[in-house]
């Protein structure tokens, strides 16, 4: 509860922050857009991982006002970014919590409207945990999302507690593979089969497949030849902020 005391204060006085990773077409070696992640900076300068506070901001249920922060903070960036790349997109990852409020979707159709954005430019990322409010409710309102024409990305596939009977009920976009799967593809591993297995099972279920955390030429060069559709990692871009991103897509012009 320390945590949660410190992450309401950080929100109030405006101490969360956003970072934006690259996301690459790997055949045309292209960027496509960016997934915004959350950061917190505590008052002496430290910093807390998401993967600390995300779930006390969703037990807590402070996760939905900074959720819907966290979309509108990434559409306008997304604006201002649009402007110096065309087509670009915008990955934004939704909690389970946040996902089920009544009233997710009009907040949605809100924020792309505020930054004047198309729907088709705005991908959400979910993971198989949106199943705890039932599949029923899941599939009808991913239902809805793709009749506007947002895209939807399956998060952390393979970890957790999947299930593919899920997967197949999911009409998802994109399927991104977790980097614990990724790191194992230049290390003989068998763990490398499961990435190399994730490829043809996104493209059977008609999903483009983005691996994460790709750190090294030879995982991509092993990506490639799997067929694999989009990259995310340090080999390209680490999160970075607005105006980082900014410099680094205008350095690559
Ligand atoms: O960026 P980093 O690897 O530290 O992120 C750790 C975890 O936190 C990831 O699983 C990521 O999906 C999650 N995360 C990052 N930003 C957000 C956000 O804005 N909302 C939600 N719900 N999760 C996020
Ligand atoms: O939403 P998700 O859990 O997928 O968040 C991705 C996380 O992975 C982010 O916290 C981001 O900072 C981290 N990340 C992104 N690229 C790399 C990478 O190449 N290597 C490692 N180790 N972590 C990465
Ligand atoms: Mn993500
Ligand atoms: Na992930």
């Amino acid at each position: 509860t320390r945590l949660l005391h410190g992450l309401q204060q950080a929100f109030d006085r405006e101490s969360l922050f956003l970072v934006y990773q690259p996301q690459l077409a790997l055949a045309q070696d292209r960027v496509i857009g960016a997934e915004a992640l959350l950061r917190w900076r505590t008052d002496d300068g430290r910093f807390v991982s998401p993967a600390e506070f995300i779930p006390v901001a969703e037990q807590s249920g402070l996760i939905v006002p900074i959720g819907h922060w966290v979309l509108r903070t990434a559409l306008q960036a997304l604006a201002r970014l649009r402007a110096q790349q065309d087509g670009l997109r915008m990955a934004v990852n939704v909690s389970p919590l946040q996902f089920a409020q009544p009233q997710f979707l009009a907040q949605v159709d809100q924020a792309l409207h505020d930054a004047g954005l198309p729907p088709s430019c705005l991908e959400l990322e979910i993971t198989e945990s949106v199943a705890v409010m039932g599949m029923e409710r899941v599939s009808a309102l991913l239902h809805q999302i793709k009749a506007r024409g947002i895209a939807v990305a399956i998060d952390d596939f393979g970890t957790g507690f999947s299930s593919l009977s899920y997967l197949d009920r999911l009409p998802a976009d994109r399927l991104k593979i977790d980097r614990a799967f990724v790191s194992a593809l230049d290390s003989g591993d068998t763990t490398a089969r499961i990435a190399e297995m994730i490829v043809p099972l996104g493209h059977r279920l008609g999903m483009q497949v983005l691996a994460e955390g790709v750190e090294t030429p030879a995982q991509a060069q092993a990506l490639r030849q799997l067929g694999c559709d989009e990259v995310q990692g340090y080999l390209y871009g680490k999160p970075m902020p607005l105006d980082g991103f900014a410099d680094w897509l205008a350095q690559r012009e």
